[in-house]
């Protein structure tokens, strides 16, 4: 979870003091429960259930081998139906939100998706969420021929770990989901690990007060993949002994760097939202 406030007191004996208050609106947490996959009891994972319409083509696990310690796990024998790990998740209706996380495939197709169903008897109508991710690999499939090298065969790397990313906003009146990982009618073996389920952006309010010491020349804020910074106060002028900074539509999908420059030529960084 993504504490709600960040305030960092720097203290060094030789150097002047910089308090830098770091706070986000909405605040920032992780609603997916125990979204690491590392709590569970008797090889189930808190939080977390798999289902399917037809069990004997399926093997589920809680396992070792995840991207951070242990992982969910889910293989299919044969496409004859989808299976899928779930969990509910609150929401609140017309606020975006983000289902992230990352997959490993090994074969087979698989889906992340985000869904509700509500019936509005009064109003003769059904509401429906249903956001989807879905990702394939070709190895495995019975089509390819076995000459084929495996470097050649298309989609991800077996090996490797990839992130998916569905960014909606909740339709009215619903006030849960279930979110849900797994093999979409396809014979496969997929793993997910360190999932998010949260607001999809929020406000930074950043605030840098110093000592009388030194003064507060610059505070740059910065989002990997971002070629521009998403707030920059450039040079004060004056310096400053307290600085605030409103930064509104920050990603809550990656770590924001905040720098500041002091008077002295010293530079604090400090990364916030450092998360999976
Ligand atoms: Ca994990």
């Amino acid at each position: 979870m993504r504490a709600l406030v960040v305030t960092l007191l720097l203290v060094a004996r030789s150097l002047p003091a910089l308090e830098l208050r770091i706070t986000a609106t909405p605040a920032v947490q992780n609603l997916a429960p125990n979204p690491c996959f590392e709590l569970g009891r008797d090889d189930r994972p808190a939080g977390w259930s798999f289902g399917t319409a037809v069990p004997d083509i399926f093997q589920s696990a809680w396992t070792d081998g995840g991207r951070t310690g242990k992982c969910l796990r889910v293989q299919a024998t044969s496409g004859k139906m989808s299976g899928y790990w779930n969990a509910p998740v609150p929401l609140v209706s017309g606020r975006r939100y983000r289902f992230s996380g990352w997959y490993r495939i090994k074969g087979g197709r698989i889906l992340c998706y985000v869904h509700a169903r509500k019936r509005l008897p009064k109003e003769y109508k059904t509401v429906t969420l249903d956001e989807r991710f879905y990702a394939g690999s070709f190895r495995q499939h019975w089509l390819v021929p076995v000459f084929i090298p495996p470097d050649a065969l298309p989609g991800p790397k077996p090996d490797q770990w990839y992130r998916f990313d569905i960014v909606f906003t909740a339709p009215a009146p619903l006030t849960g989901a279930s979110i849900s990982l797994g093999m979409y009618f396809t014979p496969g073996l997929a793993f997910f690990d360190d999932v998010f389920f949260g607001p999809a952006e929020t406000t930074l309010d950043i605030s840098a007060t110093t000592d009388a010491t030194d003064r507060v020349r610059r505070i740059v804020v910065m989002a990997p993949g971002h070629s521009k910074p998403l707030a920059d106060t450039g040079g004060l002028e004056p310096f400053q002994t307290e600085c605030e900074l409103r930064v509104p539509h920050v990603p809550t999908d990656t770590p924001i760097t905040v720098r500041v420059t002091l008077e002295s030529g010293r530079t604090v960084t400090r990364i916030w939202g450092e998360r999976n």
